[in-house]
């Protein structure tokens, strides 16, 4: 195997073993061959007319490469049915055996074609290759989520073909690379806004709501992950029956739509970030659903009543077909549940574009007289390096005149803090999941037009915090709208050369996060 798409790699060079995720080597290899059958798929319709394209093409490409993204699926036997699925549909253009797709890995394998890539193309080239398709990774995750909710867009799903098919002819010029990495940022503004709008046309604009982080009596679902569908069905299907339902890790800002809030047994959130769960899930007295990522390897005394949905795989853990939740309220229900109440805190959530945007007058009333001095996004992924607590010190010492929009898993970085108000606005304004940055986004639109000026002129910065495929396409996003200065850490991505960093950084100023206090001066001065 050899994998380095996300920023826990190995040595911040690749893992060549196992993934510091868990990943063994022979899911890491099926993922490779699965990500090779999509692009030989895109191949197969890239020159037919959109509209001459099965219907389940988009899809299939997506779910791909969903499937291979940080922390989704473990599982060889699940892979391999994808694998089987994509090869089917890209007919003779596959050079993977149907019935033994493990076959071509003898033949064919990362390893060997990232260092004969590297051999043929250099390293830049390879690099900026790999960028798109985690990019594309990214997207397709979003994509799907969209997708869940019945809302498509044509332009995607035709880039999504274009690139991956782009990928597989070998594109070798970094300009041309360059061109395609910064469109993928363009069409993922579009998958953004297609899940902002199925979210809130489906559960209602988010309002600011106190989330209980903590429990109360009674039995207990913990429900993880991105997907609000899985969430809504599950509260429909657990109502009266006298289970409570706890968000997890990206799932917080649920509790600020109205059509999810609405049910009572919604009733608070548990734990922190992601890598936290296999310290977390043995204290959890009930069943647990992942409908995303981030999935750890699940430990003996919580693996009995862990669920997967969907694209979430594995090996051994029950896995939901569709959105029949029996199971998971059967194990609910077997499993003591909580006997008291512990409340260590409330957080706020439910600050999206409209509930910001909804504020507009205030805060620029209060940037004119001075009273909020600058604006900073801290967002993005949590991951478990010690440097990430750079997050939590910057977070900390924001002079108290700046007002911090977060969203992501990032966030948790920051919570347990008070930040107190500004204007009479909360510091702190969170605004959702990490596809939730298009909010961050159309608020920075929507101050720049009231102020008269450009986004890079506005007395705001970004910090953001990667870990995987997704912050990559979001990070695509935010350069494709020319947006200067974004600080990225911990580290770097692994898979971007010196040359390909400093086009980056000559282009757009994306710099490395550093000292706290030396970055926060920097910003002030940039303002
Ligand atoms: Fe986090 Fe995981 Fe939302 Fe990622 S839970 S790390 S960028 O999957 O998706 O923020
Ligand atoms: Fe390693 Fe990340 Fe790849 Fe997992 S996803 S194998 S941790 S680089």
């Amino acid at each position: 195997m050899f994998c380095y798409q996300c920023e826990q790699t190995a040595r911040g060079t690749g893992c060549v073993t196992r993934g510091v995720c868990g990943k063994s080597p022979e899911a890491a290899d099926l993922q490779d061959v699965l990500v090779h059958a999509a692009k030989r798929l895109a191949t197969r319709y890239a020159n037919v007319p959109a509209a001459e394209r099965p219907a389940n093409l988009a899809p299939m490409l997506e779910d791909a490469l969903f499937v291979t993204v940080t922390n989704v699926n473990f599982d060889t036997a699940s892979i391999l049915n994808k694998i089987r699925e994509v090869v089917a549909a890209a007919g003779t253009a596959a050079d993977v055996a149907v019935e033994a797709p493990e076959a071509a890995l003898v033949s064919w394998s990362r390893d060997s074609m990232i260092d004969s890539r590297k051999a043929s193309l250099g390293d830049d080239v390879t690099g900026l290759q790999e960028l798109l398709l985690y990019g594309l990774k990214g997207m397709a995750a979003y994509a799907h989520h969209a997708r869940q909710m019945h809302r498509t867009d044509p332009v995607v799903d035709a880039f999504t073909v274009e690139a991956l098919a782009k990928l597989d002819a070998g594109v070798d010029t970094v300009d041309e690379l360059l061109a395609l990495n910064l469109k993928c940022g363009e069409v993922t503004i579009n998958v953004l806004a297609l899940l902002d709008a199925a979210h809130c046309d489906t559960y209602g604009k988010p309002t600011p709501t106190p989330v209980l982080m903590g429990h109360v009596p009674g039995k207990a679902i913990l429900v993880s992950g991105h997907d609000m569908v899985d969430l809504q069905a599950l509260l429909e299907q657990t109502e009266g029956k006298g289970i409570n339902i706890y968000t997890h890790g990206e799932m917080l800002p649920a509790h600020g739509y109205p059509e999810l809030k609405k049910f009572k047994h919604l009733a608070g959130h548990f734990g922190g970030a992601w890598m936290l769960q296999q310290r977390e899930f043995p204290n959890f007295p009930g069943a647990i659903l992942m409908t995303t990522n981030c999935l750890m390897q699940p430990f003996e005394d919580y693996e009995g009543r862990l669920f997967t949905r969907n694209l979430v795989a594995w090996p051994g853990i029950a896995h939901i077909d569709g959105r029949d939740f029996s199971a998971v309220i059967e194990s609910a229900l077997a499993a003591p549940g909580f006997t008291d109440t512990v409340k260590t805190g409330e957080h706020l959530v439910g600050f999206g574009h409209d509930a910001v945007l909804g504020a507009a007058d205030k805060i620029i009333g209060a940037v004119k007289a001075g009273e909020i001095k600058h604006f900073a996004v801290i967002g993005g992924c949590d991951g478990s390096e010690g440097e990430r607590s750079y997050y939590t010190d910057l977070g900390t010492t924001i002079p108290k005149d700046w007002v911090i929009l977060t969203l992501g898993c990032g966030k948790y970085r920051l919570l347990g803090h008070d930040y107190g108000t500004v204007a009479g606005l909360p510091r702190l304004l969170d605004m959702g999941q990490c596809n939730d940055s298009f909010s961050a986004v159309k608020v920075a639109l929507a101050l720049a037009d009231a102020f008269g000026c450009t986004v890079n002129e506005l007395p705001l910065s970004i910090v953001l915090s990667w870990f995987e495929q997704k912050a990559v396409c979001v990070l695509l996003a935010l350069l494709h709208l020319n947006v200067k200065n974004i600080r990225i850490g911990p580290r770097l991505p692994a898979f971007l050369t010196p040359a390909v960093l400093k086009v980056l950084v000559d282009t757009f100023g994306l710099k490395p996060v550093g000292d706290v206090d030396a970055d926060l001066q920097a910003m002030a001065n940039a303002a």
